[in-house]
Order: C-alpha cells, then sequence, then structure tokens
C-alpha cells in the first residue's frame, strides 16, 4: 500500500468513528479493598459534563456521556432538565442511560431475578422509568447491566429466575419508543460468584430474542472468562444481526477496567477488524454503539479516559487497513501465512503519524494528552475541586 493509500483509507475510516465515555471514568471509583481519592474528581453531575466536555475539544470524537441513572439522576426524571441544560451548556449530549440494580440493599437476592413479587416489581419500575428518562433525553441506548446472581448451589433456582428475568425484560422492551434500543450484557461472574443470571453471551442473545426485536446484546471486552475468543463472538453476533454494542476496556485477569490496549491492543485490533468484515460483506454500516466503560484508581481520570479514546482510534485505524477483499481471497485459497502476514501486517503498521495528521487537519489536537498537560486544565480543577475531593465516594465501578 502506497502511504497516500494508507492516508485515504485511514481519514476515512477516523471520519466515521466516534466513542462514547462514560460518566463514571471521572468519578472517584476504588477496588473493594481501598479508595484512593483524588482531588481532580468530578463529584457531582457538571463537573462531569466538564471533564467530558474537556475529552471532547482535545479529541473531537466523544459527543456523548453515558449516564448511570442512581449516580447522575438520582431524582430520576426530575432531573431530566437539569441534564438537558447541562447538554446545552457544555455542547456534550446525554449518551446510553444505564439502570442501576446492583446497590440498594433490597437487591441483595437480587434484582428481576429476586425471589420477590414486590422486589422484582421495585426492579422492573426503575428500568421502565430509566427507559422513561432515554426518551426525554432523546438518547437511544438504554443499557442493562443485571448483576443478579446467587453465592452457592442450591440456594437459588437458575430455572424460576430466567422466567422471571423474561418478564421483565419483555416488560421493559415494552415501554421503549420505536427509536429507543435495549442493550443487554452479560458477565460470567462478580458480584455473584457461584451462577450470574445472565452469565454469557448465549444467554444474553436468547434474552434480547424473547424481549423484543429492539434488544441486542451488549459485549464488554472485561466480561470473558480469560482465553475466550471474543472476536468469534462479536462476528457471531453480526452475523444474526444481534450486536448492540461495547464496553470497550482492557484486563489481565477479569473485569479490572483497565485503560484500553494496555494490556492487549491485538484483541481490540480483531475485534474491529470483524465489524470492518462485516461493513465490507454486508456492503453497509453496522451501527453496534461503541463506548468506553472503564474506571482507573491510581491514573488521572482525564489523562486515562484521552489514552482509551486514542487508542481506539488508533486500533481502528489499523484494522482498516486490513484489505478485506485481498484478506477473503487469501483465506479462501487458504494461503495461511500470507493472510496472516496481512493481517498482522495491518495491525504492525504505526498509524500515529497518520491519525496526527488526520487530528490536525480537522483542527484537532496533534497529541490531545500533550495537549491535555499543557493546558492546564487539570491543574485548574484540581484547585477548584479539592475542597470536595474527601466527599463520599459515590460509585464502585
Ligand atoms: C459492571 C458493568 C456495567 C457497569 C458497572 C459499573 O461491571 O460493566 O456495565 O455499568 O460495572
Ligand atoms: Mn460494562
Ligand atoms: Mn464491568
Amino acid at each position: 500500500m502506497t502511504d497516500e493509500h494508507i492516508r485515504l483509507r485511514i481519514f476515512a475510516a477516523l471520519d466515521s468513528f466516534t466513542i462514547e465515555i462514560p460518566s463514571w471514568g471521572f468519578s472517584n471509583t476504588g477496588t473493594r479493598f481501598g479508595k484512593f481519592l483524588q482531588e481532580a474528581a468530578a463529584t457531582s453531575i457538571e463537573e462531569k459534563f466538564a471533564d467530558a466536555a474537556e475529552v471532547n475539544r482535545l479529541t473531537g470524537i466523544t459527543p456523548t456521556l453515558a449516564l448511570h441513572v442512581l449516580w447522575d439522576l438520582p431524582e430520576g426524571l426530575a432531573d431530566v432538565p437539569k441534564i438537558q441544560a447541562l447538554e446545552k451548556r457544555f455542547g456534550i449530549r446525554a449518551g446510553s442511560i444505564n439502570p442501576n440494580l446492583f446497590q440498594e440493599a433490597e437487591y441483595k437476592y437480587g434484582s428481576i431475578c429476586n425471589p420477590s413479587a414486590e422486589i422484582r416489581q421495585k426492579a422492573i419500575d426503575h428500568l421502565i422509568d430509566s427507559a422513561e428518562i432515554g426518551k426525554a433525553l432523546n438518547s437511544r441506548d438504554l443499557s442493562l447491566w443485571i448483576s443478579d446472581g446467587s453465592n452457592y448451589p442450591g440456594t437459588q433456582s437458575m430455572r424460576r429466575r430466567i422466567g422471571w428475568m423474561q418478564e421483565a425484560l419483555k416488560q421493559t422492551h415494552d415501554a421503549l419508543a420505536e427509536s429507543q434500543v435495549m442493550l443487554v450484557e452479560y458477565k460470567p461472574f462478580e458480584p455473584a460468584f457461584y451462577h450470574t443470571d445472565i452469565g454469557d453471551w448465549g444467554m444474553a442473545l436468547e434474552l434480547a430474542r424473547s424481549a423484543g426485536p429492539q434488544a441486542k446484546v451488549l459485549v464488554d471486552t472485561g466480561h470473558h472468562f480469560l482465553g475466550t475468543n471474543i472476536e468469534q463472538i462479536v462476528a457471531w453476533l453480526l452475523h444474526r444481526g444481534m450486536l448492540g454494542g461495547f464496553h470497550f476496556n482492557d484486563r489481565k485477569y477479569a473485569d479490572d477496567d483497565l485503560t484500553l490496549g494496555s494490556i492487549d491492543p491485538y484483541q481490540i485490533f480483531r475485534i474491529f477488524h470483524e465489524i470492518l468484515y462485516d461493513q465490507h460483506a454486508a456492503g453497509m454500516r453496522s451501527t453496534p454503539a461503541f463506548m468506553i466503560d472503564q474506571s482507573h484508581n491510581l491514573k488521572g481520570k482525564l489523562e486515562a479516559m484521552i489514552q482509551t479514546v486514542a487508542t481506539a482510534q488508533e486500533l481502528y485505524a489499523k484494522a482498516s487497513l486490513v484489505d478485506q477483499q485481498q484478506l477473503s481471497e487469501l483465506q479462501d485459497a487458504c494461503k495461511l501465512v500470507e493472510s496472516e502476514e496481512l493481517f498482522r501486517g495491518a495491525f504492525w503498521q504505526d498509524v500515529r503519524p497518520y491519525v496526527a495528521e488526520w487530528r490536525t487537519s480537522r483542527g484537532l489536537a496533534k497529541d490531545p494528552l500533550h495537549a491535555l498537560r499543557a493546558d492546564g486544565y487539570v491543574e485548574r480543577i484540581t484547585e477548584a475541586r479539592r475542597a470536595n475531593a474527601s466527599r463520599a465516594v459515590s460509585s464502585y465501578a
């Protein structure tokens, strides 16, 4: 590929690449052992919007902010006008709406899978309220992560819980507007350690199917057992038209929520490749939601977010360099080494100069991380927020 050819491909790919950032990535979080509070962490929804606006100003590709209902709209629908005012003030739109069914004391034995009909109803009401918030904010994705599960064999009926969950998801789906999409996330363990009611993509797929046509599966890259072939799951979901979106992050062991590509950048490249293959094969763009779900206990919040956004962009640019047509021909001719070299060749291409050029040509900072440091934003917010830094930790993402 000539230099010009590479540039054209990368520019075309980047022109349509955006990624959603999570409000909880800016607030103080921690491990179950300790919380190391950061003076610059956001402790209010205003501050989260301000931080998101700074990331978008520097990268140009993060126009939306994912919201967690309990943390960001504690008053539910009544908080919508406040969010709308923040959208205007900061030029950032509300992104996916994330109901929260994992924190309140009643949910100790589950939310929509709780044996108590009363508690299940409370959880369903929260899901439906969250759908209403999505409607009011014109947000497409209602993103469900159900933490329900049990810790010891024999203590809960996995079968009855399937039925309760189907019922709850169906009711939530029925409450959606036509423009809304319901995303069903899965996770093998944690907080439950014996069984999780939505433990893998097969369960999520079945549940999405039985809920209705607007339900799709959400893949969080940290929610798999080690060794799982995540890109194959992505390929299957694309094949069935059931891939709703991603929560991107990286991990070494489990749901570590590390910055993207810090451990295994090739993994993310392989996932992007499947998405680009789908676009090539289907002759159209599939539109799974690209979202970040990370939390950083030690790294500065803004720096970590910008690192992830820039890494996602670089890996997407690399994946765009795979010549899909040529690769398909090599694969069908079983030219193993040639196929592999073509694939790996794209991964090993240093795309950073092209990405930097793309940014400059679009009036953005050439190196957003460097620009963040030069700009003094972090120093300013550290100073301004210092007094609040010791406020209670609101989230444990
Ligand atoms: C979960 C899951 C959800 C996220 C919460 C905070 O492990 O990844 O998507 O909202 O954490
Ligand atoms: Mn997630
Ligand atoms: Mn997670």
